[in-house]
């Protein structure tokens, strides 16, 4: 799905700002048929639920109303006209006037409606949008809402975040010709000293297309006739880790000698290939380093926020991180654009964490439901599941800087029925995207012995917490237990293996001479053992701390104001860790230490 843009044959008017605001049950039932008679107002992009002080806006299960006034630019006449929204967390209702024009399930990926036949150039329109925030056994993420005996409905999930709801990201309104551009797909390769550009157009109609591609600079450097194709970069600059380098690829659909419409998707050539253990850019050995992150800071919650995106990839450069993972669902598309810009390596995650009824039985071994089963993540799940990964693949499928998908974070990946759920879904992944390598994340329970999916993958990726949740306080005892464990699963599968989770809760400013877990110093110690352990197994490719920094949860006796594994606090202030990380990633340089070729 291509991102909206302003280009010479499009508009683009953006919605964001301050829109009406009411929780369903206290406004009439069909909201969007008038006024929503509400004194609140809700900013967007941002989840709702930090926004206002009271405890029902917060912890409201159901959905939600935005509403606003918006304009048609006069000069839109004769034009195509698109209501887009980049995301409403998890499912969104889109009304102009009295007239539903657009639904969707899925909280963090975008959706749009051709709403040309319901309002004028010129004129204003009521746009109201619903926001349901509800998880079942059959959404991505899942969830479960029970009944307190007071009547009030709650929601339980799986996953230990907190669950931000609302219109976190922005909503446009744009224009486009009558023919257009409904889709471009990029793939790229090197030849020599040239790059070579494979891409397909798709348009609302049969119409001739022809492709440019610009450099940097603007200048011309290939050209193709024709819908799909392949044109060559001369002494390509390749897209590499840490120097990024952008081409645009100029699509234009034409009418007789005239450009009917005209948009630019920006691109990089650059080969990504898993080989043996090792992990390849352009042909040459990378080695991770970064984080698992969240989109989460204080008041927005999950909404997007340009300020706090250029800080966070000052620290990450800053840290020396060459690479984060979306943990645990797609992030804000200037995210990844961003990345794009700055050569910034992202492991691109779905929504799909929590699949995972074992860790309810958690270390004690309590009975469980099953998690592969008609009555719990069935079919049913899966088909959302394979839904959500279409439009992920959709959406980011032209970022050089998205070198692998992640399908799920710690999905009960050594049940029963595991593989049977999770075969069809690695099938379609790689019919989406046969460039990209796949991967998953591997929860504690699941080891080398018992895992039932980890051949289907190119990347074993782990989440281990040796010396946290097992072990804890006692690195010397997690030490022997994690390479263990690494040296097993690199013996079993052969495959390049990337820490995709590890980390310790520490509050800053509490400190010891000993091993004592939530001090600063336990988590420096932490994360050394785990890279003298690292940097001793040889298929080992990379390493995503968790977490970048502290984040907000849902209450529990085990979370302190949220999860505080940050390397940074949830204001981006460093605990003493971040200062270690940046000696060790700053001489690692994306490269494997040379003692372990
Ligand atoms: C892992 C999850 C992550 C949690 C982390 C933790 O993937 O979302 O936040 O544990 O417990 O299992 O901190």
């Amino acid at each position: 799905m291509l991102k909206p843009r302003s280009t010479p044959t499009r508009e683009l008017v953006g919605l964001d700002g301050l829109w009406r605001f009411a929780v369903a049950g206290t406004v009439p039932d069909d909201p969007w048929e008038g006024r929503l008679d509400t004194p609140l107002e809700a900013a967007v992009p941002a989840s709702y639920n930090d926004l206002f002080t009271d405890p029902a806006i917060r912890d409201h299960v159901g959905w939600v109303w935005y509403q606003r006034q918006a304009r048609v630019p006069r000069g839109w006449a004769g034009e195509r006209i698109f209501l887009r929204v980049d995301a409403a967390t998890h499912e969104g209702r889109v009304y102009v006037d009295d007239v539903l024009v657009a639904e969707h399930i899925g909280g963090y990926t975008p959706f749009e409606a051709d709403i040309t036949g319901h309002v004028r150039a010129g004129e204003e329109f009521r746009l109201t949008i619903g926001v349901g925030n509800e998880l079942t056994n059959t959404t991505i993420p899942p969830g479960t809402i029970t009944v307190a005996q007071d009547g009030r409905r709650q929601q339980k999930y799986l996953h230990d975040f907190y669950n931000y709801a609302g219109l976190a990201r922005s909503v446009w309104l744009y224009s486009a010709p009558q023919v257009h551009v409904t889709d471009v797909t990029i793939t790229t390769g090197v030849d020599g000293p040239a790059g070579t550009v494979g891409y397909t157009v798709e348009t609302s109609a049969p119409a001739p297309v022809r492709v440019r591609v610009l450099d940097a600079a603007g200048a011309e450097v290939a050209s193709g006739e024709g819908a799909s194709g392949t044109v060559r970069i001369e002494d390509v600059t390749l897209w590499r880790p840490g120097a990024a380098y952008l081409y645009g690829l100029v699509v234009e659909v034409l009418d007789g000698r005239e450009v009917a419409d005209s948009y630019t998707e920006p691109f990089g050539v650059r080969t990504v290939e898993v080989r043996g253990t090792r992990f390849l850019i352009n042909g040459e050995p990378f080695y991770f380093t970064g984080f698992g992150k969240h989109e989460d800071t204080p008041v927005r919650g999950k909404g997007h926020d340009d300020a706090y995106l250029v800080h966070d990839f000052q620290l990450m450069e800053w840290t020396g991180a060459n690479s984060f993972r979306t943990s645990h669902y797609p992030y804000a598309e200037e995210v990844m654009e961003f990345a794009d810009r700055h050569g910034i390596v992202v492991i691109d995650e779905t929504a799909a964490v929590g699949l995972n009824l074992a860790v309810q039985g958690g270390l004690a071994g309590r009975a469980h439901d099953p998690t592969w089963s008609p009555e719990t993540f069935g079919a049913a799940t899966r088909e959302a599941h394979a839904r959500h990964l279409r439009e992920l693949v959709a959406r980011d499928k032209n970022h050089p800087s998205v070198v692998m998908w992640c399908l799920a974070n710690e999905p009960s990946s050594s049940e029963e029925g595991a593989r049977e759920y999770f075969e069809p879904l690695v099938a379609l992944a790689r019919e989406l995207d046969p460039t990209r390598p796949l991967s998953y994340t591997a929860v504690m329970f699941a080891s080398s012995r018992n895992d039932l999916i980890a051949d289907l993958f190119d990347v074993v990726c782990l989440n281990r917490y040796y010396g946290w949740y097992v072990a804890t306080g006692d690195l010397a005892a997690a030490e022997t237990y994690l390479e263990t464990d690494l040296r097993a699963w690199a013996e079993r599968f052969g495959k390049p293996i990337i820490m995709g989770e590890y980390g310790a809760d520490t509050q800053p400013g509490l400190h010891s001479v000993w091993d004592v877990p939530w001090t600063e110093e336990y988590q420096q110690a932490y994360l050394e053992m785990h890279h003298r352990v690292f940097d001793r197994v040889e298929a080992f490719v990379g390493e995503h701390v968790w977490n970048f920094a502290d984040f907000a949860t849902s209450n529990g006796i085990h979370r302190v104001d949220g999860n505080k594994k940050g390397v940074f606090t949830r204001d981006r202030r460093p605990k003493s860790a971040a200062h270690a990380l940046r000696r060790r990633w700053k001489e690692l340089g994306g490269r494997k230490p040379s003692s372990v070729g």
